[in-house]
């Protein structure tokens, strides 16, 4: 059995942050097309400021331990979409299999095509946060980052990564696709809940 968390964020009695409104849909939202997928060649990689680096195969990656965890969604776009039951693997189980060194603060996440987006190691590592390869009980569409996602329930949605195959450690922030100012200046780090939208 999977084991289930419940994101905080989910308790509060205002589920929505300022400035947010509520869709039942589930919008698509991402630069440039949907990779492919090939369960022969995917990988992911752990790499930059870790002791040693580690790479793992699909069928490597499917044989960690699961969760289930519930959380909210919040799109800097204004949407919100509560209730989401992800499954997949806790970014903390790779602390078992990684080891980051003392300067590591920062992570990268690298994305099919050139994706990236920056994160705050202790947000990286939030209890609630999870590869997620199921969403309510199905595996994700391709549109929502079949076949593996990042979720980071407590910031901002553009950090949950679609389609992720690489997290680098890094003793500085810099920015990511969305965060840099060719692409609109998002915010470095993303909480909803003080509307860091743009930096
Ligand atoms: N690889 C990748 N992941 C991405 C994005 C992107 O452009 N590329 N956009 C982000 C943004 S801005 C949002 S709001 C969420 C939307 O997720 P959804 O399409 O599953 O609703 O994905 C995030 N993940
Ligand atoms: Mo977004």
């Amino acid at each position: 059995m999977a084991e289930s968390i419940i994101s905080t964020d989910t308790q509060r009695p205002e589920r929505l942050p300022p400035g947010q409104k509520l869709t039942h849909k589930w919008p698509v939202l991402h630069a440039g097309e949907v990779p492919p997928f090939d369960a022969a060649t995917w990988d992911l990689f752990f790499f930059g400021f870790v002791k040693q680096q580690k790479n793992f195969t699909w069928k490597q990656f499917c044989a960690l331990p699961r969760v289930q965890v519930l959380a909210d969604m919040h799109c800097v776009t204004h949407w919100s979409k509560l209730d989401n039951l992800w499954e997949g693997v806790a970014t903390r189980e790779f602390l078992k299999h990684v080891e980051p060194l003392a300067e590591a603060r920062f992570v990268m996440i690298h994305c099919e095509y050139g994706f990236t987006t920056n994160l705050p190691l202790a947000d990286f590592f939030s209890e609630d946060a999870l590869f997620a390869l199921q969403h309510n009980g199905q595996d994700l569409e391709p549109d929502h980052g079949y076949p593996l996602r990042l979720v980071i329930p407590k910031l901002y949605a553009w950090k949950s990564a679609k389609w992720v195959r690489g997290i680098e450690f890094m003793a500085e922030d810099h920015p990511g696709f969305w965060e840099s100012w060719e692409h609109g200046g998002y915010h470095l780090r993303g909480d909803p809940w003080v509307e860091e939208r743009f930096r």
